[in-house]
């Protein structure tokens, strides 16, 4: 039994005697090979890590019951959070289990319908914001100063701690660091926690490699690959749709210290990779979680050599959160009468 993020990785987490120790399921998920996609991209080892197989359906649940658990340890009644959807939806879930309120701010008309139904269900105090995400998260930043709340994005440092553990597991699993690691870049926390989990690990014998953090932005939010913040942004991959990243500096250190890159993929690249991963690995994951499998092929064809190298890309939230998406451009499908003849005769079997 997977006893959570909290219990199994306690050694490395700011746990103390009065941290209670709970979990709703968070980490162990799967790092799934992909054999179809090797041959397609020309890598030697293609792994996805499937972080929309965590309870809430994104990797924010690592770094959220770490979060949740220090604000109980604190005394906390409220945790308060801006979001593009995933943080809110785990901030939620967390929160309703602890016997927490959650205050969730999300851009109105900007978040998936999956991550909006999971935030009212959870019970959580919803503001649909009229402006975006960064406007969202500066209110908040301020409102938590001010009032007894916890913050509970990924400025909070316990997050990051949390999130970390993605890294420890694909070295436990593999038996050491992978050559590359892709992964999608939104306030830039994610890519931040992964490289310090790679780098502790190492720090402990653990590993005798680190790998170089490949991070992509969407092109119409790409403020770190551009240098200067994005006012507009603009994404179909709404949960990355984030104009002035909070860890903008910490994840342009990942990229220095690894020899990595940051760099951008179109909402095109990144809808072509979420259809490939899909049709040739079975993973339905939500359009900003593609970013990684787009940015990888966007490298391969511009010449970069992989033949000989181990490459992870974190697939950072399940599809199932964003239907919408599919179903807005989804060919026309067989449609026939109830009866075994009607259906024979739509296949073309007679
Ligand atoms: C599926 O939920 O920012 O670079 O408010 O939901 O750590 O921000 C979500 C981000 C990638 C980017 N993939 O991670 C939020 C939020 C998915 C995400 C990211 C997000 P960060």
């Amino acid at each position: 039994m997977n006893p959570g993020v909290l219990v199994k990785y306690k050694d490395f987490l700011p746990v103390t005697p009065g941290t209670p120790l709970f979990s709703l399921g968070e980490g162990d998920t799967p790092l799934v090979r992909c054999n179809r996609l090797e041959t397609e991209i020309g890598c030697r080892e293609l792994y996805l890590k499937l972080e929309g197989c965590n309870p809430t359906g994104s990797f924010k649940d690592r770094g959220m019951v770490v979060a949740v658990a220090k604000a109980l340890e604190s005394g906390s009644k409220a945790i308060m959070c801006a979001s593009t959807g995933n943080t809110s939806s785990s901030a939620a879930a967390y929160a309703a289990y602890c016997g927490l309120t959650a205050i969730i701010i999300v851009p109105k008309n900007n978040i998936a319908p999956g991550k909006l139904a999971q935030a009212i269900v959870y019970g959580a105090k919803i503001i649909a914001l009229k402006g975006n995400f960064d406007q969202a998260l500066s209110i908040v930043l301020n409102l938590t100063k001010k009032h007894p709340v916890t913050l509970a994005n990924s400025v909070n440092p316990h997050r990051i701690e949390g999130q970390k553990t993605a890294a420890f597991e694909i070295i436990d699993t593999l038996g050491q660091a992978p050559d590359y690691l892709f992964i999608p870049v939104g306030n830039a926390g994610n890519i931040t926690a992964y490289w310090k989990g790679f780098e502790e690990y190492y720090q402990l014998g653990r590993a005798k490699n680190k790998p170089a953090m490949m991070g992509f932005q969407a092109e119409g939010a790409a403020p770190i690959v551009r240098g200067h913040v994005i006012d507009d942004p603009k994404t179909i991959a709404s949960a990355i749709r984030i104009g002035n990243p909070a860890s903008w500096q910490k994840a342009t250190a990942a990229r220095d210290e690894s020899g990595g890159v940051i760099d951008m993929v179109t909402d095109d690249e990144i809808m072509a990779a979420h259809r490939l991963m899909a049709t040739k690995t079975g993973v339905f994951g939500e359009p900003a979680s593609a970013a990684s499998l787009a940015g990888l092929i966007k490298l391969s064809r511009k010449g970069m050599d992989f033949s000989k190298k181990r490459v992870v890309c974190v697939i950072t939230g399940t599809g199932l959160k964003d239907t919408d998406a599919v179903l807005k451009t989804a060919e026309p499908f067989l449609e026939a009468p109830a009866n075994s003849a009607a259906v024979e005769k739509a296949l073309g079997w007679g």
